[in-house]
């Protein structure tokens, strides 16, 4: 075989000197990064107060992806042989001007669409929202966050007034007596939060995680329910039930600072303990314990994460676990509460700057008159030429290509050829598109079916904002200067905004400037940061959203005495369980549910990049209880094929008598043949409009040797 020349990457700075953060995931690890370009040395900062110090192996070996062979160094364009040839950024930059004015002109300017992510920093997500509505003036851009924090979003905007993942530092965690951990596996997906929960069960604490998996997190727990996949409601209204029984609530708390709980006892009275355990799957005797725990703790905490989440009633099984908190009184007391466990680097400022398909900065209503105005006269238009809300993100790509929907799209911070629900039918819109752009620093698996591919520099080759699952604002700073050939996600959105005759209102030239921008914008919004610097970020170790003026410390904690309701109360939500949208049958008899393991981030683009990380998790593997694999034949090792009614695929068999017997098991960072996203079902949340990426009903058997060596 050939061997392939490896371009030489250049550089006019190659010291490497920075106090940043992680490139991956919410928990964003300070650190240290210093040495030369052929030898980055990375180290945890122990003064950051979230991790102290602390890693995974993901943010050891982040820098390999600085210098890696395989990064872009150049725009490509798709020939017509169907094969990628280098181009110059101008005449990239033509091309897609062309592109996306000859699209508008003959379909409308909604006919442009812009795809985003929870990656990007403040300052680029900010600019993203404005170069959609300003400079191609579409309604239709939406960003990966759907598919990761919408549900815990929309419940905690009904519930609290606002959304911020957690209303609290996560050193409260450490404080808290009992804590109820849902569908959440951080020992895998934040190791470093995991050093708060030990301090919690150093001193006399408890932890209760509910997960379908005996996860490595649930192993370290008190008490582990194995909830059936689907019935999260059911559980927390089955426990609040017998905290009402028991008179275990929080009388005073509910009468002087909430609203609604009367229907909601009402709905409960229904979920007796025989019933809950029916449909859950958690013995009667364990619902009891939990409640007992919850109810006679002096201080208790309830998070959420994707496990409860991701399902078509996400929103409804965050709320019901919300009126627990609300029950007991524990929201705004000391060391208790809910919270969200936002998941990638920017999770949390992805989704308050207006990349989203409803929203303006500051995390206003797009269909808020008063907002309209705000933001129009900040960006220097008239409201009316602002476009009003778009499609959501799933149902973007459902019709991406078709008669009156987006055919020119540009993606930047996702890889959804392998991470969206029903991937092989996403995959199938995005080549019906006249026009798909894609700006990455790797030929993901989406780039490779883009007309035109921009390379993005990376984390450490541009400064900028990031907020972590705390609501904590951080700064990134600079380590060096990205490849010569290569620009920042910024500078390229400013130079598209320029070809398209809009330069006018993208005239920064770094992220300081697009802040300022940002900070004015959100004034006086939901999120606001208008006293946020990033002086004051270094200063302070971050700084916790909201922050209205330059004198104000910042707010890190929520709650304590009102909430951002009309009415200052928080609201309970009547929630009855409904059934997920695909159940097990005679023809697909199991659950399937999906997740994350330890060395791979998400679709994998930049971690199945990194050596140590591929030794560590090289290829997916399929979980499945030792009862159902002596059933099906299948044996620790084999290769199993799994079968949904949106397709297949095969994996190596992992026989574990932790996980249910009724549901397997397969992570999502695997791309092509391999990607369980093939499998999954794109029902989505009615008001969140998440996808449900935990639940869909699936049939398995031994795959035969042949298929066996195809993957
Ligand atoms: N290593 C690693 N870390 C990451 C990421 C990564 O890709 N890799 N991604 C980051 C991002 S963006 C996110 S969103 C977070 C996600 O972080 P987590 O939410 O912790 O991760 P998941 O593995 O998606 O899901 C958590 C658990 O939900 C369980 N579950 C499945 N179905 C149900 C159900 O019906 N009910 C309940 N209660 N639980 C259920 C699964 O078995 C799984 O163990 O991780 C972040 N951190
Ligand atoms: N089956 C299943 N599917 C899931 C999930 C699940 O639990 N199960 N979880 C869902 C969740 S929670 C999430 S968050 C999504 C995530 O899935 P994706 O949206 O695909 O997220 P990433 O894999 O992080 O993709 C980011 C892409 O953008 C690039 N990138 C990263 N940062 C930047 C940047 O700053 N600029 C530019 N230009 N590019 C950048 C990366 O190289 C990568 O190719 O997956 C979802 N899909
Ligand atoms: S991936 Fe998350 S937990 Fe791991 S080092 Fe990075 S920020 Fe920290
Ligand atoms: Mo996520």
């Amino acid at each position: 075989m050939q061997k392939s020349v490896v371009p030489v990457i250049q550089r006019t700075q190659t010291a490497l000197k920075a106090t940043t953060h992680c490139p991956y995931c919410a928990f964003q690890c300070g650190m240290h990064i210093s040495g030369t370009l052929e030898q980055a040395e990375i180290s945890g900062n122990q003064a950051f107060p979230v991790n102290q110090g602390r890693m995974c192996a993901k943010g050891w070996n982040a820098a390999a992806t600085l210098q890696h062979p395989e990064r872009l160094l150049s725009p490509l364009r798709r020939t017509a042989s169907g094969r990628f040839e280098p181009i110059s950024w101008d005449d990239a930059l033509a091309l897609i001007t062309h592109s996306f004015q000859d699209i508008q002109a003959r379909y409308g300017r909604d006919a442009l669409g812009i795809f985003g992510g929870g990656s990007l920093t403040n300052e680029k997500a900010y600019l993203l929202g404005k170069f959609a509505r300003v400079a191609l003036g579409t309604s239709q851009i939406d960003y990966n966050g759907r598919f990761c924090m919408s549900s815990a979003a929309s419940a905690s905007i009904t519930a609290f007034g606002i959304d911020r993942g957690l209303p609290f530092p996560v050193s409260d965690i450490a404080q808290a007596e009992v804590v109820l951990l849902v569908g959440s596996n951080i020992a895998e997906t934040m190791p470093p939060l995991m050093q708060y929960f030990e301090e919690q069960r150093q001193s006399g604490g408890q932890l209760i995680v509910v997960d379908p998996r005996g996860s490595l997190t649930a192993r370290s727990a008190h008490l582990h329910l194995r909830i059936t996949p689907g019935t999260d409601a059911a559980l927390a209204n089955g426990l609040l039930h017998i905290l009402i029984r028991d008179g275990l609530l929080d009388q005073d708390y509910i009468e002087a600072r909430t609203e609604g709980f009367e229907r909601v006892k009402a709905l409960v009275a229904t979920y007796w303990p025989s019933r809950v355990e029916r449909i859950t799957g958690i013995p009667e005797a364990q619902l009891i314990q939990v409640a007992r725990m919850l109810g006679h703790a002096r201080s208790a905490m309830i998070l959420t994460a994707r496990g409860a989440e991701q399902q078509s009633q996400g929103v409804n099984n965050v709320l019901s676990y919300i009126n627990i908190a609300l029950a007991l009184g524990l929201v705004g007391r000391a060391a208790s509460g809910y919270g969200c466990l936002t998941g990638q680097g920017n999770g949390q400022g992805g989704r308050e700057h207006g990349q989203k398909a409803d929203q303006l900065p500051g995390y206003r209503k797009l269909n808020d008159p008063a907002a309209r105005r705000f933001i129009a006269d900040i960006w220097g238009i008239a409201e009316e030429d602002l476009p009003g809300p778009g499609r959501s993100a799933y149902e973007m790509l459902d019709t991406l290509g078709e008669e009156g929907a987006i055919r020119g799209l540009l993606v930047m911070g996702s890889n959804m050829a392998v991470s969206a629900p029903r991937a092989l039918h996403v995959q199938e819109r995005l080549r019906a598109l006249d026009f798909l752009v894609v700006a990455d620093f790797f030929l993901s698996e989406t780039a490779q079916m883009a007309d035109i591919v921009l390379p993005s520099a990376q984390w450490a080759e541009e400064e900028g904002t990031m907020t972590n699952l705390e609501g904590r604002v951080l700064y990134r700073q600079r380590a060096f200067s990205p490849p010569v050939g290569v620009r920042t996600d910024s500078e390229i959105i400013c130079s598209l905004a320029q070809a398209l005759g809009k330069g006018a209102f993208f005239s920064f030239t770094e992220p300081a400037t697009i802040f300022a921008e940002l900070r004015k914008a959100s004034a006086g919004g939901v999120a606001d940061y208008a006293g946020i610097t990033y002086e004051k970020i270094a200063q302070q170790q971050g700084v916790f959203w909201p922050c209205p003026t330059p004198e104000h410390p910042g707010t890190p904690r929520l709650f304590q005495e009102r909430f951002f309701t009309a009415s200052g109360r928080a609201k309970f939500s009547p929630v009855r369980h409904q059934a997920p949208a695909e159940e097990p049958d005679d023809q697909y008899p199991l659950y399937l549910t999906t997740g994350r393991v330890l060395a791979q981030y998400q679709s994998g683009t930049q971690t199945r990049r990194v050596d140590r990380l591929n030794e560590m998790a090289p290829q997916p593997f399929l979980e499945v209880h030792p009862s159902t694999a002596r059933l099906y034949g299948i044996n620790d090792g084999d290769m199993v094929t799994a079968r949904t009614r949106r397709g297949e695929a095969s994996f190596c068999a992992r026989v574990t008598s932790t996980i249910r017997e009724d549901t397997i098991f397969v992570p999502f960072h695997w791309g092509g043949a391999q990607a369980i996203n093939r499998l999954t079902n794109p029902a989505l949340d009615p008001t969140s409009r998440m996808p449900e990426f935990k639940v869909c009903a699936v049939r398995i058997e031994r795959a035969v040797a042949s298929l066996a060596m195809e993957v």
